[in-house]
């Protein structure tokens, strides 16, 4: 795949943004309203009464201390604890869409090239919000791009699963450059009432052009040397929304039907897999680990990534070689360790090696290597 480049990434980031602080408050309000008004039961021990959320466990546990979102009212009002996204006439702009082609101009821009050099789109994310025409037409048609375009979805690791995709599309002659876009506004999504999740997931939209390198202007640009997916099915991150659920009245607005997941099962199943499937592509690679600079990590826990690198390095990563963007992003699913490479990689010298990793619901893992050319 040695004719495959990265030629430039564009990040959309929201203008609002929610400290723990202030999420925690908005929660705890809930909670005490909650427990009030169901004080009868509680006391009565027909119900539980719901547990308070706390900033200093939220950090500790995730080193999360604040997200952006694309609605913050909506989110902090007790009353409502969803962002408040009013539905738009089939003649504007979708809200993915509208994020979608923000992210993709700044990425052309870095990548030198204009909308009519772009051969195909792919827009890969964990929530897309209808099932048809895709998000990706859309944006095509938005961005004046000829070519094709198609919506994936492979939860966390959407994005990596897309530059394999984007990679081998070129690879095989059916297109020269393609523009993948993971616009993810997992507020959408997140269950605000629900102390175990409620401050995991921000909202934000990356863009990454994949071209030929014979035909790659870019001054950023890095090479492909190889990319290795691996999917292993689990029920620990799980939601059930979907297009058959009006079939069964009963199922419609429960918990199930938001993102739910078994944290801590996650974590101790989800470390080994990643750190694996790195140390495998790269021995497959025969690129020795100490060959590699950085580790651009999917951005879900901090423990997490730190053990992962220990375990791919035989050491404690730095945040040089592991840099860290959950602490004000939060976990933007497959945007994550995009975000990481957009923001820590304009140190690279020609040569340098770097891994770009995500991880996720399916179980799923990608892993691509890079190398830095100009
Ligand atoms: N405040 C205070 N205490 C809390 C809170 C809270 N908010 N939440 C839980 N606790 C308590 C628990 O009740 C428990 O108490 P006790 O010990 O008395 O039972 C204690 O804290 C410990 O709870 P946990 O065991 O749950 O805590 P952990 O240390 O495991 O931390 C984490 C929880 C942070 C969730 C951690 O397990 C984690 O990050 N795991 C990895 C998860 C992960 O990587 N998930 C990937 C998900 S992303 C994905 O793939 C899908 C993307 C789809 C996008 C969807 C958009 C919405």
């Amino acid at each position: 795949m040695g004719s495959v480049v990265i030629s430039g990434t564009g990040l959309f980031t929201p203008e609002e943004s929610i400290s723990n602080e202030e999420l925690v408050e908005s929660f705890n309000r809930y909670v005490r309203a909650y427990n009030e008004d169901h004080g009868q039961d509680i006391e009565a021990g027909r119900s539980e009464p719901l547990q308070e959320s706390s900033c200093e466990f939220i950090e500790k546990a995730s080193g999360i201390k604040s997200r952006y979102v694309m609605e913050k009212a909506g989110i902090l009002d007790p009353d409502r604890m969803c962002p408040s996204l009013p539905e738009r006439r089939d003649d504007e702009a979708s809200l993915q869409c509208e994020i979608g082609v923000v992210a993709a101009r700044k990425a052309l821009e870095v990548a030198n090239r204009n909308s009519q050099e772009i051969d195909a789109v792919i827009v890969a994310c964990s929530n897309l919000q209808r099932p048809y025409p895709a998000i990706a037409v859309e944006l095509q048609n938005a961005l004046g791009m000829p070519g094709f375009a198609f919506d994936m979805n492979v939860a966390c690791s959407s994005a990596t699963f897309g530059i394999q995709l984007a990679a081998d599309t070129i690879a095989n002659g059916n297109a020269s450059a393609v523009l993948v876009v993971n616009p993810e506004i997992c507020s959408g999504h997140l269950n605000f009432r629900d102390r175990d999740a409620h401050f995991i997931f921000g909202d934000v939209c990356t863009a990454i052009v994949v071209e030929k390198a014979d035909r790659a202007s870019s001054g950023h640009q890095f090479e492909i040397l190889g990319t290795r997916l691996q999917t292993a099915y689990s029920n620990n991150i799980r939601n059930n929304f979907g297009f058959l659920n009006r079939g069964d009245e009963s199922g419609i607005g429960t918990a199930d039907k938001l993102f739910v997941q078994q944290g801590r099962k996650v974590f101790k199943e989800v470390v080994p897999l990643v750190a694996q499937l790195i140390v495998g592509h790269l021995e497959e690679m025969q690129i020795p680990v100490g060959d590699v600079k950085r580790m651009w990590l999917h951005q879900a826990n901090l423990s997490m990534n730190q053990l992962i690198s220990r375990r791919v390095l035989g050491r404690q990563a730095s945040d040089d070689e592991s840099p860290t963007i959950l602490d004000e992003y939060a976990n933007t699913s497959s945007a994550g360790s995009i975000i990481a490479f957009h923001k820590y990689h304009r140190d690279f010298e020609p040569g340098d090696i770097g891994v770009i990793c995500s991880f996720g619901a399916g179980y799923s893992v990608g892993s691509v290597i890079v190398k830095r050319v100009t």
